[in-house]
């Protein structure tokens, strides 16, 4: 996102400073969350204000984590941060889960899916190699809410939703109660 600030009558052309901006989440049953990113290519400025815009919106929405495909940008590339006090961001291009260890339940819920929350089961423990915002390539061990949290956006990046996790007949119930909801606000707004 570009604003506008000045004008350069010698050099005749425009100036513009980089602004955050929060973007649209889409939600379930939205067939573009079914999307399989692309790993990206190259880690740039033009990336890095996508993951700026990413945080903004992830913390705007009291979320702990956010992939790419949830604003409809299909490239793999996730951010989160699971800290109480929004101090311990994570950024994760071309995520890979190496290593999987162990069980851990958690009640999950989705920014995708809203209001829902249902237990899931996952890795406790994983180990995962990606790039940082500066396109250097780390390892890290993660476990608990982050180790959940990067599984549940890696899944993101695949086109899978925590739904996916439920029984048919819970995945159904969620849906039309999500497509209700939206029938029913587009109602309030025309
Ligand atoms: O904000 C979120 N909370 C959460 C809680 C338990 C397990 C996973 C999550 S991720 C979710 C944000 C989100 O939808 N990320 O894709
Ligand atoms: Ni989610």
């Amino acid at each position: 996102m570009f604003q506008r600030i000045d004008f350069d009558p010698k050099q005749s052309r425009l100036a513009y400073v980089q602004i955050m901006a929060k973007l649209k989440i889409l939600e379930f049953p939205d067939p573009r969350l079914r999307t399989k990113a692309t790993p990206v290519d190259v880690v740039d400025d033009k990336l890095r204000a996508l993951v700026d815009d990413m945080f903004e919106t992830m913390y705007a929405a009291s979320g702990i984590g956010l992939a790419a495909t949830q604003v409809d940008v299909h490239k793999r590339l996730l951010v989160a941060d699971v800290s109480a006090d929004n101090d311990d961001p994570y950024v994760l291009i071309n995520p890979e889960i190496l290593e999987k260890e162990g069980t851990i339940v958690t009640d999950e819920g989705c920014l995708s899916v809203p209001g829902f929350y249902e237990e899931v089961e996952r890795a406790e423990h994983i180990k995962v190699r990606f790039l940082e915002r500066d396109g250097t390539e780390v390892k890290l061990e993660a476990t608990g809410l982050l180790a959940v949290c990067i599984q549940h956006e890696v899944d993101h990046l695949d086109g899978k939703l925590f739904v996916d996790y439920l029984s048919e007949a819970k995945r159904q119930r969620i849906r039309k109660k999500l497509l209700k909801e939206r029938r029913q606000q587009a109602a309030v707004i025309a």
